[in-house]
């Protein structure tokens, strides 16, 4: 945990000062960590496999790495894990055999980067940043995507483990297209898209997005987690949220933006999230039968988590620890 003179410069020297409210700037100790108030930074991320991408953003920020850098690094290790059905490696293919990449990220700085429908790339994310950093559009799609993470030193590689080729060749036999709830969390089977939130000793926040999707999808289909807005979204004024789940019912309601937007005026994160999910409820038909949660993050290290159906589960780093929750559902 930081201590209060260190609390104290880093909000100086990073200009974090916008962190306390107007009338208070006199007095910036209302914001130390040992005195209640909640300790920076604080992570949080989607599902079992956010514990070690929580862990590796922590680290990256201990070792005097950017926000950006932390979600980045962070959500690299799942895409990097061949036992991963659903993230980068090792990520369930399409119906037709082939693993198509979505991925984002946002920063404090308010700039957004995305691919979606890459395939033969294991770090989507570090191309998402590529063209967050390198170029004036936001987001690249599939052949377009590849070609510029060849053209920026990436290398391709088959992504098809023998594993998920052989989860492939079941589905075949019947080939039925109804995605089961909660799958992401069968253990070294399903495991899901990881979206996680940091926010750094100084407040600021960034975010980050990666899956290869729902498993035996119409080949072309994108979900929402290479969205802006939809998958992910984070303004620095405010917080950051980010989705999971059955993408077709958040981009149906631009989850994450939703989710900022209501934390804007006035609802912490957990309302927030919770009334994301009640107008999914509202308005999507099949959210009976689908799954969606959300996981928000307010400048204050404030966190809150909600989904539709009961079995979401999150990692949350805060104060010095980083475990597992259950998220509340509204079934
Ligand atoms: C998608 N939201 O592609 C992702 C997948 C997911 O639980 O999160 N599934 O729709």
């Amino acid at each position: 945990m930081i201590n209060r003179r260190k609390f104290i410069e880093n909000l100086s020297a990073a200009g974090a000062l916008s962190l306390i409210p107007a009338g208070l700037k006199a007095n910036p100790i209302i914001y130390d960590v040992s005195l209640g108030a909640k300790s920076l930074p604080v992570v949080i991320s989607t599902w079992i496999h956010g514990i070690n991408a929580n862990a590796k953003a922590i680290e990256v920020l201990k070792n005097g790495g950017s926000v950006v850098d932390a979600v980045e690094q962070g959500v690299m290790i799942p895409e990097a894990d061949p036992e991963n059905r659903s993230v980068g490696l090792g990520g369930l293919p399409d119906r037709d055999g082939h693993v198509t990449l979505d991925a984002c990220i946002m920063g404090p700085d308010g700039n957004a980067g995305s691919v979606c429908f890459l395939e033969n790339i294991v770090h989507p994310i570090s191309v998402a940043r590529m063209v967050m950093e390198k170029t004036p559009h936001v987001m690249l799609a599939g052949e377009g995507a590849l070609q510029f993470a060849l053209e920026n030193g990436f290398e391709e590689q088959n992504l098809l483990t023998p594993g998920a080729e052989k989860a492939w060749k079941d589905w075949l036999k019947e080939s039925k297209y109804d995605p089961e709830l909660n799958w992401e969390n069968k253990p070294n089977e399903f495991h899901d898209t990881i979206g996680l939130l940091a926010v750094d000793q100084n407040g600021d926040i960034a975010g980050a997005c990666t899956t290869s999707g729902l498993g035996f999808k119409m080949r072309g289909r994108v979900g929402d987690s290479p969205i802006i807005g939809a998958g992910l979204y984070v303004d620095n004024e405010v917080g950051g949220a980010t989705a999971t789940g059955m993408g077709e019912l958040v981009i149906k309601v631009v989850g994450s933006f939703l989710v900022v937007e209501l934390m804007r005026n006035g609802k912490s994160p957990q309302q927030a999230c919770e009334e994301a999910v009640a107008r999914i409820v509202k308005k999507v038909p099949e959210n009976k039968i689908r799954q969606v949660g959300f996981i928000a993050m307010n400048k204050k290290g404030e966190t809150g988590a909600y989904c539709l159906q009961p079995g979401f589960n999150y990692a949350l780093y805060q104060d010095n620890i980083n475990e597992m929750h259950d998220s509340k559902s509204f079934y």
